[in-house]
């Protein structure tokens, strides 16, 4: 099989590299196996990419350490010159990009834009903190100078996946590269096109060999190899609670690399009686339909006060019916399909358990058409704190609701789960906003708005959503390591 093709999309035709990214070329995989990506939109494969196993993590890896060495004579500014460059690159080919996570994810091309945006956004930011990691001096008495250095890991394993595959990328790539790291990244097996397409870019960004690599493959086989590997000194992974468990027992019985894990969440939305309901109704709906549910950080528990709540929720359900859900290419589309059969599947189940459990099936519930893996926006009312839909992360246009009294009740209920990503309150009392802003126990927690996030910001979990944090100067935490140096000033015999 080749190693780029060409690919029409309703956009735009370009050419779409298909194989491993190693060492600034794309190559086969050394057990010459490939695999197909598909569209939801069809369930039709729309191209096959060549497969890394842990042979070819092997080879990143002995390319990235040796990367490692040369990168560190770079000097930060024109790390951050190449980040820049790589954003400008991004703008530039903004149309492509955004047309490929359309045609592999599944999600609205405005909203694709978004990401690519975003992206673009992220890689500038750190591409600007590059030459801003300063270290203390300490004062420890006048015979001795001391004083801190923010040093790189050294090699980083990026695990990634499939909802935000470009947008995620950047994330995880723009603070490991700015503060002098080489990065290997695994792509999701559902998503593998655009990241692909974003080492073209790399090279043009004039990254040097090995400093980014990127690898298309399972997560049994290559994503195991990285989270097991002796030569890898960091991981950073972002999907289900259950892998990022085995990642964390992969690196305890490895090397002890170090680890950030960005899990899922069952983030409770909050709705006070005080709040402005035209705005809390829709920051609710963007808040968990926003790409099709599949968000980590998504809204996906909406507690509503007892004195509102039969009027928001009939005004909520026809917010929500209104929701177009379509082809994704389509300029009025909201909505698309899920990521793959296996997701819809899984989704569907909970429905059903939804109504098994006895909560009331407010909206929708079905499969949306006869082909693609759509699921119509779907509420449930009547929902208890220990149900299954009301614990478990459900990845879909599925939202619980649930009644409350007061903050107290809010509180409980809110944090009521084994997840802490984020939280939404809406309310026009700031005393109450701040009060519950404490007492929620999440990474984000959103005041009348919901789903910002801005790459300034911090962003990542308490509880088992899990540790480390992402974006704003705190990801730079992530992937540095601190060194004491302590320098002895006087002559005198010890
Ligand atoms: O995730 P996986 P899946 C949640 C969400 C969803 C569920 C399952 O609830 O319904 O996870 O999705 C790689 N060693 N989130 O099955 O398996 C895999 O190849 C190393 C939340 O797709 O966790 C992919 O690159 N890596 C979420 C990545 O892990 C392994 C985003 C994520 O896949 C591996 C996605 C292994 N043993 C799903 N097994 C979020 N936090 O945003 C898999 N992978």
């Amino acid at each position: 099989m080749s190693l780029s093709t060409s690919i029409q999309t309703p956009i735009v035709t370009f050419e779409q590299p298909l194989g491993l990214f190693i060492n600034n070329q794309f190559v086969k995989g050394l057990e010459g196996k490939t695999f197909e990506t598909v569209n939801p939109t069809t369930e039709k494969p729309i191209v096959s990419v060549h497969e890394g196993t842990a042979e070819d993590v092997d080879i990143a890896v002995k390319v990235a350490r040796e990367a490692f060495e040369l990168w560190a004579e770079v000097t930060p500014s024109n790390r951050g010159r190449m980040l820049t460059k790589l954003a400008d690159l991004f703008e530039r080919d903004i149309e492509t990009l955004a047309a490929i996570e359309s045609l592999d994810n599944g999600k609205s091309l405005i909203m694709a834009k978004n990401d690519v945006r975003n992206a673009a956004g992220c890689l500038r930011y750190y591409g600007g903190w590059a030459d801003k990691i300063i270290g203390q001096t300490i004062d420890t008495g006048n015979e001795t100078l001391t004083y801190t250095r923010h040093e790189p890991i050294g090699v980083c394993g990026q695990i990634i996946p499939w909802n935000f595959p470009i947008l995620i990328w950047a994330w995880k790539v723009g603070p490991a590269i700015a503060v002098g790291n080489t990065v290997i990244v695994k792509t999701a097996e559902q998503t593998p096109l655009s990241a692909l397409y974003a080492c073209r870019l790399i090279i043009e960004a004039g990254f040097p060999p090995g400093v980014i690599n990127v690898i298309s493959g399972f997560g049994r086989t290559a994503g195991a190899a990285i989270s097991s590997h002796m030569e890898i000194d960091k991981v950073a992974f972002t999907g289900s609670t259950l892998v990022g468990r085995t990642i964390l027992q992969a690196a305890a019985t490895s090397n002890l690399k170090k680890v950030s894990l960005e899990l899922g969440g069952k983030s409770p939305n909050i709705v006070f009686d005080d709040a402005d309901i035209d705005n809390a109704i829709s920051w609710s709906n963007y808040g968990i339909f926003y790409n099709h549910g599949q968000c980590c950080c998504a809204g996906s528990r909406l507690l509503v006060q007892e004195g509102i709540y039969d009027k928001f929720i009939a005004r909520f359900k026809e917010r929500a019916a209104q929701n177009r859900v379509g082809d994704p290419f389509a300029p009025d589309t909201f909505q698309g399909p899920q990521i793959s059969q296996l997701q819809f599947d899984r989704i569907m189940e909970y429905i059903n358990h939804g109504k098994e459990e006895g909560a009331t099936l407010a909206l929708g519930g079905e499969r949306h058409g006869t082909k693609g893996y759509f699921i119509q926006p779907t509420i449930f009312t009547d929902v208890t704190s220990n149900m299954k839909i009301a614990q478990e992360e459900i990845f879909g246009p599925i939202i619980v609701v649930q009644k409350f009294k007061d903050e107290a009740d809010a509180i409980k209920i809110g944090n009521s789960t084994s997840y802490g990503l984020a939280a939404g309150v809406h309310t026009s009392n700031l005393n109450r906003a701040i009060r519950m802003s404490n007492a929620l126990k999440a990474g984000t927690v959103w005041v009348n708005n919901y789903n910002m996030i801005s790459y300034q910001a911090p962003f990542g979990g308490f509880k088992q959503s899990g540790f480390g944090r992402e974006l704003g100067s705190y990801a730079l935490e992530n992937y540095t390591q601190i060194k004491a140096v302590v320098c002895r000033l006087t002559d005198a015999p010890f």
